[in-house]
């Protein structure tokens, strides 16, 4: 049957009078689900497109300028805290920010531009409970494609109805109030456009956006273009003397010290992943990922613990 001409709402008279003078062939719009030969879609109009998405983002920036936690980086140690926090407490708002365009960190490959992924025992419990399979090797498991992990567990995430997650999309600054004891305070993020972010030495005047919560999680990996973040925030700010400087690698080392060293930093702020071995001074472990698993549920579980203290 044929479709009906899509329907944009538009006040524009002079629109609406030239519509007609543009729109295609009305026998071009019926619809067809049938793969083979003569697919054809269902009319659309170009401002439909774009309402769509302009609509149901900002109806979500606006609804989580106020979000219960705020989790920095959807890396390995990222996602895992915000599936287990989603999980655990459907009623909390859980707002990802991620610098990258594509969510995930350094967990699509292994290990030197490898894709098998190693994860230490006890975290396979971790990839059972996702439905991640992978090969049993005795003290460790071995996941054939680390973008199996992580494509995973990002649509797990994103099913999820209480979590939203922005990408490409910066924490350029945190919110740090004093509280009634005279104590210092995370209370949010300042956040921008990544590209925007990159390039305020070039431009003036790109103010950032804010989003308050009462907890933030700090998951942005160790130092890079954009790593440890919010440790080297926390040392400019005056809230730590000096960065601990992450350690050369040692597995047995590195990964409790990570999980074990999972915590509320300063009032509001909790730190997971490899940035803390920024803050701490621990050891890297190199490509081994079940720290980043186990550290993120632990920074969800302190995550909720703060919220409800
Ligand atoms: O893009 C970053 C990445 O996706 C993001 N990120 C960093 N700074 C940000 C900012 N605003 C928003 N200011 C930001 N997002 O944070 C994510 C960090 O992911 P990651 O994979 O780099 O860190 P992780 O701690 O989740 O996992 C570390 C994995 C490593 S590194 C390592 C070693 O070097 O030895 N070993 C393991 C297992």
């Amino acid at each position: 049957p044929a479709a009906t001409l899509p329907n944009v709402v538009d006040n524009s008279p002079i629109y609406l009078a030239k519509k007609n003078a543009v729109t295609l062939d009305k026998t071009s719009y019926d619809v067809c689900e049938d793969y083979e030969g003569n697919y054809r879609f269902a009319p659309i109009e170009e401002a439909q497109v774009s309402r769509a998405m302009i609509k149901r983002y900002f109806e979500m920036m606006y609804e989580r300028t106020v979000s219960d936690v705020v989790i920095v980086g959807a890396g390995s140690a990222g996602l895992s805290c915000a599936y287990h926090l989603a999980t655990s407490r459907p009623d909390l708002k859980v707002t990802i920010l991620e610098a990258n365009v594509a969510p995930g960190g350094g967990a699509w490959l292994g290990g030197q531009l490898m894709t098998p992924m190693v994860v230490r025992k006890p975290a396979d419990r971790f990839l059972r409970e996702l439905g991640v399979p992978y090969e049993d090797e005795g003290a460790f498991v071995v996941v054939k494609h680390a973008a199996l992990f992580t494509s995973t567990i990002i649509s797990r995430v994103l099913a999820l109805p209480n979590v939203v997650m922005m990408n490409a999309t910066a924490v350029e600054d945190l919110i740090i109030r004093t509280d009634f004891q005279g104590r210092q305070r995370v209370s949010g993020v300042v956040t921008n456009w990544t590209l925007v972010a990159l390039n305020h030495d070039t431009q003036s005047c790109m103010d950032p956006n804010t989003i308050t919560a009462p907890v933030v999680i700090s998951a942005t990996g160790h130092d890079g273009p954009m790593g440890a973040f919010s440790a080297k925030r926390l040392v400019s700010a005056g809230l730590l003397k000096e960065l601990g400087n992450m350690r050369g690698l040692d597995m047995n080392r590195a990964e409790p010290a990570i999980v074990n060293g999972t915590r509320e930093v300063i009032p509001g702020l909790v730190m997971t992943g490899m940035e803390l071995s920024e803050h701490d001074g621990s050891n890297r472990m190199g490509p081994t990922f079940g720290a980043m698993m186990a550290s993120g549920i632990k920074a969800a579980k302190e995550a909720i613990r703060v919220l409800d203290s």
